[in-house]
């Protein structure tokens, strides 16, 4: 399947990799109705042996949100279903079957803020910067950032960002969470890449767990949670990776865990 929106390269030995490139750069790669379907049947329909999906974005910002150019042709009940139509494609990014990486540089703003933080890392550059200018457009988040936005920063942060436009640079935004790496202009790519390399050679179950449930696990009261945390971790540690893994560590063949300066 080909979209001009969006391109799709397999990477790594065994193409186990899949680098995900918004290309509508001459457009900021603002999000158009074309490139949210793309991005949804991309992840319903990623190859098979892909373990893990980086998205970037070509040009100088990594997505400029929501294509403006569509919105002033929209009544109250198609506005419902176009957001609805976001949710199902970044429910397809957050709950899609690997780990999604967002290497961002240059704006990460409205929608494209709404992408990213449906991913599970957020790599930034320093280019990098955040904001919902959608307070100042006279509209509202309409791609689940009203959701996943506060669980990074916080409801006041949120808030202010959209009341008063307040834009937040690369630095503020690691330090804030919203994003979780910050690395020199240029090597946000590079960076999530060799994120995802180790991120792929996880045991599949500990990804799927992390991915699948401990989002869900964060949104059950505490004594639900501790039983679901029981049920995943039993059945984790009974895969025979995770024995070999055990063994292996047992026996001084892999990796300790290693301070960092
Ligand atoms: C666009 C869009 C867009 C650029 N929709 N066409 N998002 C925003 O409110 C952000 C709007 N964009 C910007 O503030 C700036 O474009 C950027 C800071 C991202 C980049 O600035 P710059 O100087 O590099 O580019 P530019 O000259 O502003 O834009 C280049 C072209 O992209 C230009 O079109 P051209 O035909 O004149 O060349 C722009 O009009 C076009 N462009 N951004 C449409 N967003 C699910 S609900 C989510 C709700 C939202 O996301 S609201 C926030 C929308």
């Amino acid at each position: 399947m080909t979209h001009p929106e969006l391109e799709l390269q397999l990477q790594g030995e065994q193409q186990e990799i899949a680098l995900i490139r918004l290309t509508r750069p001459h457009k900021r790669n603002a999000i158009n109705d074309a490139l949210i379907l793309a991005l949804r049947a991309t992840f319903e329909n990623l190859p098979k042996g892909v373990r893990v999906a980086v998205i970037d974005g070509q040009g100088e910002h990594f997505c400029a949100g929501l294509d403006l150019s569509e919105l002033q042709e929209r009544d109250a009940t198609e506005g419902l279903h176009h957001s609805r139509m976001w949710h199902a494609a970044l429910d397809r990014v957050q709950y899609g079957p690997v780990p999604v990486i967002a290497a961002l540089h240059g704006a990460v703003v409205g929608g494209g803020l709404e992408l990213a933080s449906a991913c599970h890392i957020r790599v930034a550059d320093e280019s990098s910067f955040f904001a919902l200018p959608e307070g100042s457009r006279g509209i509202f988040v309409g791609g689940g950032g009203s959701v996943r936005i506060p669980r990074l920063i916080g409801v006041a942060r949120m808030t202010d960002m959209m009341l008063t436009g307040r834009v937040y640079n690369a630095f503020d935004g690691e330090r804030l969470g919203l994003a979780q790496y910050l690395v020199p202009p240029g090597l946000a790519l590079e960076k999530a890449l060799e994120l995802a390399r180790q991120v792929a050679g996880n045991a599949p179950m500990t990804n799927y767990a992390l991915i699948q449930v401990l989002p869900r696990i964060a949104e059950q009261p505490a004594d639900h949670g501790f039983m679901t945390e029981a049920l995943v971790s039993s059945i984790a540690q009974s895969a025979p990776q995770a024995k070999a893994r055990v063994r292996a560590f047992l026996e001084g063949k892999a990796a300790k865990v290693q301070k960092t300066s």
